[in-house]
C-alpha cells in the first residue's frame, strides 16, 4: 500500500529545491489550497443553498454576477489577507486591485491573481467549474505596492495552478518545476498527491472550441477547424470534438488525454474573450511546465505585454503539435 502525501507535506517537500526560500511561497500555497477546500463546500451545495442563483449584479467584464461567484471571491481574498503573504490581490470579479494594508503583510512579497470561479454560468446546471490562480513577486520595494507590480509579463509568474471542482476535486499546481495533480479526499479532508509530474502529450485526438462562432472566427481558425474534421488514419483524423465552456475543466481533459483548447479573437469579440492576468497566463504556465505549448495565435501566451488589470486575449493551448498545426494555419490564412 503507497502512503498518502497531502498537499501540504508536498510543497514542504519541494521548499528543499529553492535553497534560499523563506517559506513565504509555501505558505501561500498553503492559503490556497485552504480557500479552496472552502470553495469546493460550497461549490458542492450550491444547488440546495440557492447559491448558483444570480445576484442581481454585473461584474466588471459585464457578465451577470452568481452568489457563488461572489462567495468564492471573498473566501480566496480572506485566505490571502489572513496568510499574510500577499500585498496585492487581483481578481477578475474585482474592477480595481486590492491592495492588502495590514499589519501581518506589510513586509509581503507576492502579488496573487486569481479567477475565483471559471465557467460558473455551468453552476446551475451541475457541471464542473475551477478557480485559478497566478503568483507573481512583487517588483517594487519601496513604499506600498503598486500597479506595476501587478502588470507583469506571465513569463514572470513563480507559480501558477487551478482547482477543478468536477467528479472529484483537484488542485493541479506548478512552481516552474513540472505540475503535480492532487485529489482531494473527503474522508481526510486533504488534497493528496494522485498526480505526480504532469505531461501533456505531444498530439492529442480532441479539439475544443465553441464551433457556434464559427462565422464570426478568422479564417486561420476556421481552416484548422476543417484541419480537425478531415478524415486521415496516419494523424487519427477525424478528431474529436469537446466543449464543457470551462476553460479549466476543458483544459484539464485535453492535458490528460491529449487535445487543443482554442477561444480566438473574433468579429464579435475582436480581443478574445478570455483574460489574460486570472486565465490565459497561469493556464499557459501549466500547460508549458506540462510539455505543451499556448499562443494567441502568433506569438506564445507568458511573452505577451500586459498592459491592463482585465486585458483580454486570443488563446490556442495544448498539445505542442496541435498548437503548431493551429498557428501554422493563423499565419497562412489569417
Ligand atoms: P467566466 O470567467 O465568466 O466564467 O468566463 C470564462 C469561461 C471559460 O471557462 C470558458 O472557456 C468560456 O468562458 C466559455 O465561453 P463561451 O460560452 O463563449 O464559449
Ligand atoms: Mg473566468
Amino acid at each position: 500500500m503507497k502512503a498518502v502525501k497531502t498537499l501540504g507535506q508536498f510543497i514542504i517537500e519541494k521548499q528543499a529545491e529553492f535553497p534560499y526560500a523563506k517559506g513565504e511561497l509555501s505558505r501561500l500555497l498553503r492559503d490556497i489550497g485552504i480557500a479552496a477546500k472552502v470553495v469546493n463546500r460550497e461549490v458542492n451545495r450550491a444547488g440546495l443553498a440557492d447559491l448558483a442563483l444570480d445576484n442581481g449584479f454585473i461584474n466588471i467584464q459585464g457578465e451577470n454576477q452568481k452568489k457563488l461567484d461572489v462567495y468564492a471571491n471573498e473566501q480566496f481574498i480572506l485566505a490571502l489577507q489572513q496568510g499574510g503573504e500577499c500585498c496585492v490581490v487581483v481578481s477578475e470579479e474585482s474592477d480595481e486591485y486590492i491592495d492588502i494594508d495590514s499589519e501581518i503583510s506589510k513586509n509581503a512579497k507576492y502579488i496573487v491573481a486569481i479567477d475565483p470561479l471559471d465557467g460558473s454560468s455551468n453552476i446551475d446546471v451541475n457541471v464542473s467549474v475551477g478557480s485559478i490562480f497566478s503568483i507573481y513577486r512583487r517588483k517594487t520595494t519601496d513604499g506600498r505596492a503598486s500597479i506595476k507590480d501587478v502588470l507583469q509579463r506571465g513569463s514572470e509568474q513563480v507559480a501558477a495552478g487551478y482547482v477543478i471542482y468536477g467528479s472529484s476535486t483537484m488542485l493541479v499546481y506548478t512552481t516552474g518545476k513540472g505540475v503535480n495533480g492532487f485529489t482531494l479526499d473527503p474522508s481526510l479532508g486533504e488534497f493528496c498527491l494522485s498526480h505526480p509530474k504532469m505531461r501533456i502529450p505531444d498530439d492529442g485526438v480532441i479539439y475544443s472550441i465553441n464551433e457556434g462562432y464559427y462565422a464570426h472566427f478568422p479564417d486561420g481558425v476556421k481552416k484548422y477547424i476543417k484541419y480537425c474534421q478531415v478524415e486521415d488514419v496516419a494523424t487519427n483524423r477525424p478528431f474529436k470534438a469537446r466543449y464543457i465552456g470551462s476553460m479549466v475543466a476543458d483544459l484539464h481533459r485535453n492535458m490528460i488525454k491529449g487535445g487543443i483548447f482554442i477561444y480566438p479573437a473574433n468579429a464579435s469579440d475582436p480581443k478574445g474573450k478570455l483574460r489574460l492576468i486570472y486565465e490565459c497566463n497561469p493556464m499557459a504556465f501549466i500547460i508549458e511546465q506540462a510539455g505543451g505549448k499556448a499562443s494567441n495565435g502568433y506569438e506564445r501566451i507568458l511573452d505577451l505585454e500586459v498592459t491592463e488589470l482585465h486585458q483580454r486575449t486570443g488563446i490556442f493551448i495544448g498539445s505542442k503539435n496541435m498548437v503548431n498545426k493551429a498557428e501554422e494555419m493563423m499565419r497562412r490564412f489569417s
